[in-house]
C-alpha cells in the first residue's frame, strides 16, 4: 500500500490504483463519461479531471503514487470539467425528449451534476451520419459523443473491431472500416457496443411498432415466446433490483399486451438438448466433425463466418432454441390450432440484438416463412409495456400457456454461461446411462472463468472433452489454440458475450458508475440458477411435452422430420 492526499485527508491505498478509483472509494464522485472499466480507458473526455500540484489531469489514467496531493473539488477543476462537458454538448444532438436514452443517458445525468443550464458554445456541427443499414444496430453519430467506450467494446473485449475511430481533428468519427454500412462490415450483431455507450449514439434496431401492427391485425395469430435470460432482468427496466426473478410478471404482462400465446424459449431449449445431444453422441462414434460447436448464439456464428469459415463444419447443425421453437409453432402447433401458418406471426422476446439479424437469416426458415418473424429486446418489451400502462411491478404472477410453455430446468440455465454445456451433460449421461443421475448439477462449467474446461466420462467409458468459452476474444484465443492444435475437444460451448445472455446487447443498460457497484453478471446468473432449482422437472428429456412432441409429430431426434424443421447449414 502506499499513502496519498485526496482533498487534505490521508488515506492509504492498494499500490497501482488510480486517483478516480481510489476517489470513488472515498466517496467522492469524481464525474467521468469515456471511462469503462475493463473496456474503455482513453482519458478523451477529460470529465474526470483533478489537480495535482499545478495541473489538471485525468484521473482514470493516473496511476497514484506515494505522497501525492490530490485536489478533486477546486474552482479550477470545477471550470475545467464543466467546459468540457459544455463542448460536448454544443456538437451534440440534443433532442433529449425524443431519444431512446432518455432517462438513462451518462451525459444527461453528467451535465445534471455539473449544474449546467445553458449551452454556451454554439458553432458548427460535425458529422450528423445515420446508419440504419444492419437489422440489429442502429447508429446515429449526431448522438456521439467519441469516448471512445464502444471501440474498446468491439475491438478490445469482443476482438470484432468492426468499429474504430477515423478522421481527425474536428472531423473525427467513429466508423466501420473504409466507411462501409454496419450490414457490410464485420459487425457480429452481438450489441456489446450499445452496452457500453453512454448515450443514445448505438441502439437496437426498433422493431416496436412492428409488433404493434401484427397485434392490432385481425388476421394474424401473434405468438410470443421468451428467452430463459429475459425473466432475471427485465425488472430493471422498472426499478427492481439486479438479479429479480420477473418470470410470472413477464407472463401477465405479455397477455396484456394483447398477443395470443405466450411460450417459453426454455421449451425450445429443451428441444435444443435433444437434437444437439443426439448429434453430439453420433459425432463421437463416428468421430467426425469433432469438436461439435454450440450454434446457438447468432454473434458466435457470424464470427466464424467472418474469422473461422474453414471451421464451419464443425458448428452444430441444430437451429437456435427460439428457432427451432419458431419451426414447431408454424407446422405442429399451427395444425393443433387449426390455423394457416402463414397467419400466425412468431414474436421472440430475446436478452439479444443478434437475435435480430439470425431471425431474418435465409438458412433459418422452412416453406417460405421464416422461423421467427421478429425480434424485439428486453429493452423493447419493457418500452411496450410502459406505453401500454401496464403496472409491472404490481403484476399478479401467470403461467405461460401450453403447449410450449413447458422448459425444464436444464433449459432455463441456458441464459448463462456454461448452460447450454450443463444441460446437454445432463440428458447424453443420463440417456447413455439409462440410469438417473444422482446430482444433476455440473459446478465445473459453471462460474465467470473466461474459459472452462471439463472432461466427463459416460458409463459406456466414453470421454467427453468439453470447453465453454464467453466473450468473442476468449472465444479467439481458443480457435486459435486449436488451429495450432494446442488443444483438442469433443464438446465447445461458445457464447459471443461474456457471461452469456443474460449480459446480451439487448438487456437492461447499466451505466458506468453502477456497473462498477454491482456485480451484474454475477446477480442474473444467480437467479437464472434459482429458476432451474424452483423447477421440478431439472432434464431436458424429462420435459413432458417433448416426450409428447416426439411421439406425435417428431418421431426420434434427428429424424427427417426433425431434420426438416430444426436443422440448417451455414456456409461461406
Ligand atoms: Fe440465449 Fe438461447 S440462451 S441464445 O443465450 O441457446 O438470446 O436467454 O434465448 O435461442 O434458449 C439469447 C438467452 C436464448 C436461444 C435459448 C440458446
Ligand atoms: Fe462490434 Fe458487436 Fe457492436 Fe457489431 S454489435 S459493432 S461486433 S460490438
Ligand atoms: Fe446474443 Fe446470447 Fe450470443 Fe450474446 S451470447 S450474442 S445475447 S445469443
Amino acid at each position: 500500500t502506499i499513502k496519498i492526499m485526496i482533498d487534505g485527508a490521508e488515506t492509504e491505498i492498494v499500490k497501482g490504483t488510480t486517483v478516480l478509483e481510489a476517489a470513488r472509494d472515498q466517496g467522492i464522485n469524481i464525474p467521468s463519461l469515456c471511462y469503462l472499466k475493463g473496456v474503455n480507458h482513453s482519458s478523451s473526455c477529460r470529465v474526470c479531471v483533478v489537480e495535482v500540484g499545478p495541473r489538471l489531469i485525468a484521473s482514470c489514467t493516473l496511476i497514484a503514487e506515494e505522497g501525492m496531493k490530490i485536489l478533486t473539488n477546486t474552482k479550477k477543476v470545477r471550470d475545467a470539467r464543466r467546459t468540457s462537458v459544455e463542448l460536448l454538448l454544443s456538437d451534440h444532438d440534443r433532442e433529449c425528449l425524443s431519444c431512446s436514452r432518455g432517462g438513462g443517458c451518462e451525459l444527461q445525468t453528467v451535465s445534471n451534476d455539473l449544474n449546467i443550464r445553458k449551452v454556451t458554445y454554439t458553432g458548427e456541427q460535425s458529422s450528423r451520419e445515420k446508419d440504419y443499414s444492419s437489422p440489429a444496430i442502429l447508429r446515429d453519430a449526431s448522438k456521439c459523443i467519441l469516448c471512445g467506450r464502444c471501440v474498446g467494446a468491439c475491438g478490445t473485449v469482443q476482438t470484432v473491431g468492426a468499429i474504430g475511430f477515423a478522421k481527425r481533428g474536428f472531423d473525427t468519427v467513429i466508423s466501420t472500416a473504409f466507411g462501409r454500412s454496419l450490414a457490410d462490415s464485420t459487425c457480429v450483431n452481438c450489441g456489446q457496443c450499445i452496452m457500453a455507450c453512454p448515450v443514445g449514439a448505438l441502439t437496437e434496431h426498433e422493431n416496436i411498432s412492428d409488433v404493434w401492427n401484427a397485434i392490432a391485425d385481425p388476421d394474424k395469430y401473434v405468438v410470443v415466446q421468451t428467452a430463459p435470460a429475459v425473466r432475471v432482468a427485465l425488472g430493471e427496466e422498472f426499478g427492481l433490483p439486479v438479479g429479480t426473478r420477473t418470470t410470472g410478471k413477464m407472463v401477465a404482462a405479455l397477455r396484456r399486451l394483447g398477443f395470443d400465446k405466450v411460450f417459453d424459449t426454455n421449451f425450445g431449449a429443451d428441444l435444443t438438448i435433444m437434437e444437439e445431444g443426439t448429434e453430439l453422441l453420433s459425432r463421437l462414434s463416428s468421430g467426425q466433425k469433432l469438436p461439435l460447436m454450440t450454434s446457438c448464439c447468432p454473434g458466435w456464428v457470424k464470427f466464424m463466418e467472418h474469422n473461422f469459415p474453414d471451421m464451419l463444419v464443425n458448428l452444430s447443425t441444430c437451429k437456435s432454441p427460439h428457432e427451432m421453437e419458431g419451426a414447431v409453432i408454424k407446422s405442429y402447433v399451427a395444425g393443433k390450432l387449426g390455423i394457416e401458418p402463414q397467419n400466425i406471426v412468431v414474436v421472440s422476446i430475446m436478452p439479444c440484438t443478434a437475435k435480430k439479424f439470425e431471425g431474418a437469416r435465409e438458412e433459418l426458415a422452412h416453406e417460405n416463412m421464416q422461423d421467427v418473424d421478429w425480434v424485439l429486446t428486453t429493452r423493447e418489451l419493457a418500452a411496450m409495456i410502459k406505453e401500454a400502462g401496464i403496472d409491472f411491478v404490481n403484476l399478479k404472477d401467470e403461467a405461460f400457456d401450453h403447449p410450449l410453455g413447458i422448459g425444464s430446468g436444464a433449459g432455463a440455465i441456458f441464459g448463462t454461461t456454461g448452460g447450454v454445456a450443463e444441460a446437454a451433460l445432463r440428458t447424453v449421461f443420463e440417456l447413455t446411462s439409462g440410469t438417473p443421475l444422482d446430482t444433476v448439477e455440473y459446478t465445473a462449467v459453471r462460474g465467470m472463468t473466461g474459459i472452462k474446461e471439463n472432461t466427463i466420462e459416460l458409463p459406456d467409458g466414453k470421454q467427453i472433452r468439453t470447453a465453454v468459452v464467453h466473450g468473442l476474444g476468449n472465444a479467439r484465443k481458443l480457435m486459435e489454440a486449436l488451429q495450432r492444435g494446442e488443444k483438442s475437444y469433443d464438446f465447445m460451448e461458445v457464447m459471443a458475450c461474456a457471461g452469456g445472455c443474460i449480459t446480451g446487447g439487448g438487456q437492461p443498460i447499466v451505466d458506468a458508475k453502477t456497473a462498477e457497484q454491482i456485480d451484474i453478471k454475477a446477480a442474473r446468473a444467480k437467479a437464472i440458477y434459482s429458476e432451474d432449482e424452483a423447477q421440478t422437472i431439472r432434464k431436458s428429456h424429462n420435459n413432458p411435452f417433448i416426450k409428447v412432441l416426439y411421439e406425435e409429430f417428431l418421431g426420434e431426434p434427428n429424424s427427417h422430420l426433425a431434420h426438416e424443421l430444426l436443422h440448417t447449414h451455414y456456409t461461406v
